[in-house]
């Protein structure tokens, strides 16, 4: 009797296991999926610029240029950690050439410089403060380098690719990504550099298998095509990136903004955008510091339509972020929790067209787990649910996660209230969702909301959904 129990339990467990929803099409790595979870991060951008007003470094400035005089990583982490960031990328080495850590493979660096003696390193500096902080670190390696003689030759690849051996090699702990900026100009040879990819994505990841590389086309997470911080409206994380490079190859600006729908890859976007007109601290934009308003419209056009966002926010040449970017970034950070503080879905009952099966029901987007879903029926690619909140409610932005582990399967969806006869009257619509879609609608006053997908590539699979009301 027994032995017919544990056959039958057995038999039953395997049932559940195999009666899940189907992944569709390229699902993300976790490491992927890890990164994709960050949603927003810090981009730093600091080097001989920041002393030199350039934007583009000549490769020519003395080391003694680099001079900070109150250098505070501490100060930067804390500014991220504090306004909601889960990561900090620092452009050690930008086109100039110049290494913010005493790099084995350059003679331009701070060991050069007289900042700290020439025993300064912000690469160390910064990681320590990370780790202080509890946030992740990345890294940008301009692989333009208009400073190294070997530049434009072959021999430079294999420099390129040491170098990226010995900042990855956990000597500054694990990195999470690594920046392969698109930018290839002259070095100072007068030669452009034909760069050997394979080289170097293996020297990355041969140490540090778990980093996304970040390119025009990835292959962890690509370029969103722009320098606003705004992805497409519709924004797949699948890409055709096979005939293509970082750089001058690249996919055109709307590829890289909306995916590809039916993409081999998966490679979700990034969308950078500095806080500044430039992306070097100038003691003359001070004043054009970007507002809470821009910043948000950047928040929802990048974190809601399915990118992370790296904000950058540089430091000024005493090595700090300036008073008024700091300020801006904390008012940023009040804004966003005013908004998204609390979900005026909670405690609503949910009604789906259909469920996969009992563990797959639609209250599941209601709890913060996000590996618990409500999974339509396999067939039911336009399911519908409906959602009637515990009493009339104020609502401006709709929240909708899909389960990307299974893939991003939806292409468009409506949004619905009842209108006063009881018919359903259309609110707004939607293409993509993704990760985690934040659409702006008409804000409204309702005890019950639909949303009705048009079109899927495979049965819908969500784990979230929020509504949230914005002051505009
Ligand atoms: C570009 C670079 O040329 C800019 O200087 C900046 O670093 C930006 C993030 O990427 O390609």
């Amino acid at each position: 009797m027994k032995r017919i129990l544990i056959i039958l339990l057995a038999a039953l467990t395997a049932f559940a296991c195999v009666h899940a929803p189907a992944p569709c099409g390229p699902v993300p790595t976790g490491a992927q999926l890890e990164w994709q979870k960050m949603e927003m991060n810090l981009f730093v951008h600091f080097g001989p610029n920041t002393f030199s007003g350039r934007e583009w470094g000549l490769g020519t400035e003395a080391e003694d240029l680099f001079n900070p005089s109150a250098l505070d990583c501490r100060q930067w982490a804390d500014i991220a950690r504090r306004a909601g960031m889960k990561g900090i990328i620092l452009t050690v080495k930008h086109h100039d050439g110049f290494c913010l850590w005493p790099s084995p493979e350059s003679s331009h660096t701070v060991r050069e410089s007289r900042w700290q003696n020439g025993n300064g390193d912000v690469l160390k500096e910064l990681s320590e403060a990370c780790v202080a902080a509890g946030l992740k670190m990345g890294v940008y390696i301009s692989p333009w380098d208009r400073n190294d003689p070997a530049y434009g030759a072959p021999e430079y690849n294999e420099k390129y690719a040491r170098t990226l051996r010995s900042v990855h090699d956990g000597r500054y702990g694990v990195l999470f990504e690594q920046w392969f900026d698109g930018a290839c100009g002259e070095g100072p040879s007068g030669r452009v550099q034909e760069y050997d990819w394979p080289l170097f994505h293996r020297s990355v990841l041969s140490l540090n298998p778990g980093a996304v590389l970040f390119s025009d086309v990835g292959p962890g997470c690509r370029w969103v095509g722009n320098e606003r911080g705004l992805a497409g409206e519709t924004n797949w994380s699948t890409l055709d990136a096979d005939g293509y490079a970082p750089g001058a190859g690249a996919p055109p600006e709307r590829s890289l903004g909306e995916g590809d729908e039916d993409g081999q890859y998966w490679i979700p976007a990034e969308a950078d955008v500095s806080i500044r007109p430039g992306w070097f601290w100038r003691e003359s934009e001070n004043g054009k510091v970007k507002s809470v308003d821009e910043l948000m419209d950047i928040y929802i056009g990048s974190v809601g339509r399915n990118a992370l966002l790296l904000l950058n926010v540089p430091p000024d040449t005493t090595g700090r972020i300036h008073p008024v970017d700091s300020a801006r970034l904390m008012a940023f950070r009040e804004r966003l929790d005013r908004v998204f503080g609390e979900n005026l879905a909670e405690g609503a009952s949910v009604r789906t067209s259909s469920s996969f099966g009992p563990r797959y029901r639609g209250g599941n987007m209601l709890d913060d787990r996000y590996d618990r879903f409500w999974a339509a029926a396999g067939r039911d690619t336009c399911a519908t649910f409906e959602l009637e909140l515990p009493g009339e409610r104020l609502f401006s932005i709709l929240e909708l996660k899909e389960y990307i582990p299974l893939g991003q399967r939806i292409r468009s969806f409506v949004v619905e209230i009842p209108d006063g006869d009881g018919e359903w009257r259309t609110l707004a619509e939607g293409t993509t969702v993704g990760y985690r879609r934040l659409l702006r609608i008409p804000p409204v006053r309702s005890q019950r909301l639909r949303v009705r997908i048009l079109s899927s590539k495979a049965s819908p699979v969500l784990c979230g959904v929020g509504l949230y009301f914005e002051e505009r």
